[in-house]
């Protein structure tokens, strides 16, 4: 069925419906789509330059402006997961990502294609890691192009706002039925303001775009179906040839989507944007953004009476090969700059198609250059397009193609610069005379002395005062406490987050011992394998045996939303090694959002206050009781500046991670930035937390938890009111308006506190 005859509006004036005009970025107008769309629910996880999107639907809900349901995941597997869920269960779905997190959701991806629910994913293009950079270009999407989703790209906010309309109408279409992404670059077109027109009535987009329909749901019982049928050869071929006669469907279907968005809009998207090229000799194909930029540089190289023009698609999947010809008809040598490269193919994919799409075209003869430029977010400027363009010029005219495939933009950075380095720490001045820790035999517990505050002064520090950290932030004083505890060698790893951003920034790096990053789920699993090939090599000789080395792993409370499979595994196989969870509530590194661990009611850029929301809508994570639940040897609980409560716990924790295997622990961290308190105050924030009983000091050893203070029994405890007025993120739960969610989060802080006395007091629990 054509995407006309498919609820196709016309407007009563037969003129394009009424808009309002506006300056948003990319992100807002995705924002903007979604709430006119209506979507039903969104499965979402932050990753910066996508993280806006949630964070302007939240605000939106909590105004009351739309009903879709924002469901913060796990991690990108997750939110892909459950936006799956969403799409067979009926009605719209919407996700949004970048980078790292288009791959965590890749597995997800085909199965979405291949059961044929339709969906939108706004995917706003960055680089992919490693090394991490979190900037834009498109080596993300280029790995997503065989998932059997169909790919519109949006070159500007505008764009942005209507692929998305398109994006829904085309997905839907009876023999379509496949998901769409809407791609569109990172900060470029993510975050930069342009002028915008949309809708003033969202009914108009409703009534255009009708009523969901889902062929088959789960949620039918008066027709019970089998959604996603194990199946091997010979059907399975069959269900691929299907997904793609759907997506030649797309193809055909998607100028007839266009030219009624058209009607409604005024606002027409070629499948093909070809500027210029009726009768250009040489021309540059590039994605998105840079397009415009080079279309300048193809009005210069026209004034000097060169026949050059620029080529880019709308659409990336179905491949528009047909309108790719067409638009290089005349052209004798063709540039294809991209943003990502497929590295030993001598041309990333665009290049490919690009040249295979011409070969079709006997008649054409154009010589193909390919180029990589831009990557991890380096600027594209007017002369770079007119470079480019001169190149295929000479390309044309010479009727020599130089070199087929080269970087534009790469450097040979400072060849002569050697980098500064401290040099190791000196291990013996580590192995502080007051530091003493030991096994008391008749009781079986493990005992840690540590000496004074200021004998341990003389600890040298593992992370050096050099990092970029916002002042009062808690991480820091946090970590030097409790490495003050840990004598020798150590090796640090970080999963992404602020401890990790602010540390290390190339070519500069705060720590003085050696520090790895990986992926942010996946530090417990690579430091397993670092800590088995250390063990492997030391038993074949390879290292000396007495070499001793305390492997500690740094994570903030995402990194153990995203991470805790493979922390939970690594608890599992016992592997000695210290995972230090530093608590802040938060993601913020990313801005801000929530993570589980974020309490009842606290506000953060995806859990707002307003009208229809009392920030986050349900309890927090309890880490320390997860991990006890792993039966590890140790497990606790500490903030800084609890006298030398984390110092001491720092100490056992090595013990254990060198005697009998994992340990972990779990620190509540201030961050003044997102909790909003004068940052002198951090210290005294946390230490509320703790006098409050949000936040108790205990240990768990061989599954014995011992309380190591009782606000209560020194008559020290406040009400959870008191630690909640400290900040801003909190002040409106003690609003007389919010007294639900302010007694629903003191019964839950008073239900875990009484259980953990109970555990406290017998040692069974
Ligand atoms: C697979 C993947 N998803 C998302 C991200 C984006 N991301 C990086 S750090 C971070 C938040 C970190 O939060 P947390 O672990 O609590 O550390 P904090 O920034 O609060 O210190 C997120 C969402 C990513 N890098 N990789
Ligand atoms: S945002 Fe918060 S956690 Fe991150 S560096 Fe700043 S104060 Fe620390
Ligand atoms: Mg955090």
């Amino acid at each position: 069925m054509s995407a006309k005859a498919q609820n196709a509006v016309k407007t009563e004036t037969g003129q394009p419906a009424p808009q309002a005009v506006g300056f948003c970025s990319g992100n807002q107008m995705a924002a903007l789509a979604a709430k006119h769309i209506n979507f039903h629910v969104m499965g979402y996880y932050p990753i910066t330059p996508s993280t806006e999107i949630a964070e302007d639907l939240d605000e939106m809900f909590a105004n009351g402006e739309h009903e879709i349901r924002l469901i913060p995941a796990d991690g990108e597997h997750g939110a892909a997961g459950i936006c799956y869920g969403a799409a067979v269960a009926g009605g719209r779905v919407l996700n949004a990502t970048s980078s790292q997190g288009l791959l965590y959701a890749m597995e997800q991806l085909p199965v979405q294609s291949g059961t044929r629910y339709p969906m939108v994913l706004n995917v706003v293009t960055r680089a992919v890691s490693g090394p991490l950079d979190i900037l834009g270009d498109h080596t993300d999407i280029m790995m997503a192009i065989n998932a059997g989703w169909i790919m519109l790209l949006a070159r500007d906010p505008q764009a942005v706002y209507d692929m998305n309309m398109a994006a829904v109408k085309l997905g839907e279409l009876p023999d379509v039925r496949l998901p769409v992404m809407v791609a569109y670059d990172g900060f470029f077109t993510s975050h930069q303001k342009r002028r915008v027109r949309y809708f003033d009535d969202p009914q108009v987009v409703r009534d255009w775009l009708g009523e969901a329909h889902t062929p088959i749901t789960a949620v039918d019982p008066q027709r019970p179906v089998t959604i996603g049928p194990y199946m091997n050869s010979p059907d399975l071929i069959n269900n691929k040839y299907q997904l793609h006669l759907a997506m030649e469907a797309a193809r055909a279907a998607l100028p007839e989507v266009f030219a009624d968005y058209a009607a409604l809009s005024g606002r027409r998207y070629p499948v093909v944007d070809a500027y210029r090229t009726e009768d250009a000799e040489a021309a540059l194909v590039i994605l998105n953004s840079a397009a415009e930029t080079a279309k300048d540089a193809a009005d210069l190289l026209r004034k000097q009476e060169h026949k050059v023009g620029v080529v880019s698609p709308n659409v990336l999947r179905p491949f528009p090969a047909q309108e790719i010809r067409d638009a290089l008809r005349t052209a004798k040598a063709v540039l294809i700059a991209e943003r990502a490269d497929s590295y030993g193919a001598h041309g990333g994919n665009l290049a490919h198609e690009v040249k295979a799409a011409l070969k079709d075209d006997p008649a054409n003869r154009a010589l193909c250059l390919a180029r990589v430029y831009g990557l991890g977010g380096r600027e594209f400027y007017t002369d770079e397009g007119e470079a480019l363009l001169r190149e295929a010029l000479e390309a044309a005219k010479s009727g020599v193609v130089g070199k087929p495939f080269d970087y534009v933009g790469a450097t040979p950075g400072k060849p002569g610069h050697t980098m500064r380095q401290r040099g190791p720490i000196n291990v013996e001045a580590t192995k502080l005379p007051s530091i003493h820790v030991e096994r008391d035999e008749e009781t079986g517990e493990v005992k840690a002395r540590v000496g004074t505050v200021r004998e341990l002064t003389e600890m040298p520090k593992r992370i050096a005062p050099g990092h970029g950290a916002c002042p009062g932030c808690g991480i820091f004083p946090s970590l030097n406490q409790f490495f003050r505890g840990i004598t020798g060698h150590v090796v640090v790893l970080f999963h992404t987050g602020c401890a990790m951003v602010v540390t290390t920034g190339y070519p500069y790096s705060a720590h003085r011992v050696t520090y790895i990053h990986n992926l942010f789920q996946n530090g417990a699993a690579t430091l397993s394998g670092v800590v088995e090939m250390f063990r492997e090599r030391k038993r074949r000789g390879e290292l000396p045996e007495d070499l001793d080395i305390t492997f500690v792993m740094v994570s903030g409370d995402g990194g153990m939303d995203i991470g805790m499979g493979p922390t939970i595994g690594t608890a599992l196989r016992g592997h000695p090694l210290i995972i230090l969870e530093y608590d802040n509530e938060g993601y913020m590194n990313t801005g801000n959002q929530l993570s589980y661990a974020t309490p009842l009611g606290h506000a953060t850029s995806t859990s707002r206050v307003g009208p229809h929301q009392a920030g986050k809508r349900f309890q927090h994570k309890d880490t320390a009781q997860i991990m006890a639940g792993c039966h590890v040897p140790y497990v606790f609980t500490s903030v800084e500046g609890f006298k030398r409560d984390l110092t001491e716990k720092g100490a056992k924790a090595q013990w254990y991670a060198k005697n009998e295997g994992f340990v972990y622990g779990k620190l509540l961290s201030a961050c003044p930035l997102s909790w909003r308190y004068q940052e002198q105050l951090g210290t005294k924030v946390v230490h509320a937390a703790v006098d409050c009983c949000f936040f108790p000091l205990y240990e768990i050893e061989h599954g014995i938890t011992k309380l190591n203070y009782d606000p209560e029994a020194g008559g020290k405890r406040v009400p959870a009111a008191e630690w909640l007025g400290m900040m801003g993120k909190t002040r409106h739960l003690t609003q007389p308006e919010h007294k639900d969610v302010l007694e629903a989060f003191e019964a839950e802080v008073e239900r875990r506190w009484r259980r953990l006395k109970a555990m406290h007091e017998h040692p069974l629990l």
